[in-house]
């Protein structure tokens, strides 16, 4: 017996189970307006996803629907991401020249040595255009945030710490948090509504510790107002964070996710809980141990039907008894 093609539409009625409804999903994770203009071999600026600190010289080393792989110019290939043709995070060459950030330079380069146009010329790459840079054209409403202002923000590697830090950059609609006296690799990327700031005060208001920052010398009777003074900053306007509004995702709604595990791979997935401003993906087929929390504006989240309208394989499960395989690693 010849057996059916898999469908989502089957699919769902089998499991007698809902989509996760579109208006659910932000812009970046819907159905894309365009398609995927990189091709192999181009060369960009984009954000390392382990150290957002800085941007890199990258290349375009695999393109699959409108994901592309993204490879370290002189760095092994198992640093290697996956992004969105229309992530935020990848930029044109002389992008940070032109906002005065700092590019971290392929492995071998010195600063002030580099350029663009001799580089390509030199590995016979080839620029990646600008016009296929969606996030170039985000229309920036002024948010009161400034470099240098000062803020209490989660720290994401180590999320029980709300900390000391500081708006490090202001691009777009787009805020680097710095966690004051660490060094860099606690960084990270994110916007006004992010739940993971808060205004200086926060903490005490809210009767939670905030940790002071390193080498404090008085932690315990750490003021605002007197480092504030001693750093000569300022904090951050109360009224420029944003309550984020509720996601709406349920527990049971499908939808199609990124498996961070192999991360070239999406699969048929599941909410299985649900938080305030996270969720909770299972993956259809895989035992629970594999399930993971995600924020629910996640890049790696998209509604049903997105691989097959972007020319991506989606991973299902087989329907066969066989147990398969651990997902990834
Ligand atoms: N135990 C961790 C904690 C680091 C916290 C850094 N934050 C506050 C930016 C470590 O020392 O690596």
């Amino acid at each position: 017996v010849k057996k059916k093609a898999w469908s989502w539409p089957a699919y769902l009625e089998e499991e007698k189970a809902v989509a996760a409804p579109l208006k659910l999903f932000k812009e970046h994770q819907s159905f894309p307006q365009s398609r995927n203009g990189f091709k192999v071999g181009m060369k960009l600026e984009g954000l390392d996803p382990c150290h957002p600190a800085f941007f890199c010289v990258l290349t375009v080393a695999e393109v699959q629907g409108y994901r592309i792989r993204l490879h370290f110019d002189g760095y092994p290939e198992c640093y290697d991401f996956w992004v969105n043709a229309d992530s935020w995070d990848v930029k044109p060459p002389g992008w940070c020249e032109k906002m005065g950030l700092k590019l971290l330079l392929p492995k071998g380069c010195r600063d002030g040595e580099f350029n663009w146009n001799t580089y390509v010329k030199n590995c016979r790459g080839q620029l990646a255009p600008k016009h296929l840079f969606k996030s170039l054209n985000t229309s920036v409403t002024p948010s009161g945030f400034r470099a240098g202002m000062k803020l209490e923000a989660v720290d994401r590697k180590n999320p029980s710490l709300i900390c000391v830090a500081t708006i490090a950059a202001v691009v777009d609609n787009r805020l680097l948090v710095h966690f004051d006296n660490w060094d860099d690799t606690y960084d990270y990327w994110c916007d006004a509504s992010s739940p993971y700031i808060h205004p200086v005060g926060y903490c005490e208001e809210a009767e939670l510790t905030l940790t002071t920052p390193a080498e404090y010398k008085h932690p315990k009777s750490f003021s605002w107002d007197k480092y504030l003074e001693e750093t000569g900053s300022q904090a951050a306007p109360a009224r420029a964070f944003k309550q984020r509004p509720p996601h709406g995702f349920q527990g049971g709604m499908k939808l199609e996710a990124v498996d961070k595990r192999n991360p070239m791979l999406i699969r048929v997935a599941t909410i299985s809980n649900t938080e305030d401003y996270r969720v909770k993906v299972h993956f259809d087929g895989w035992s629970e141990e594999y399930d993971y929390w995600l924020d629910a504006d996640s890049a790696d989240l998209h509604p049903v039907g997105w691989c097959q309208k972007t020319g991506h394989p989606l991973q299902h499960s087989n329907g066969t008894s066989e147990p398969p395989a651990p997902p990834g690693q």
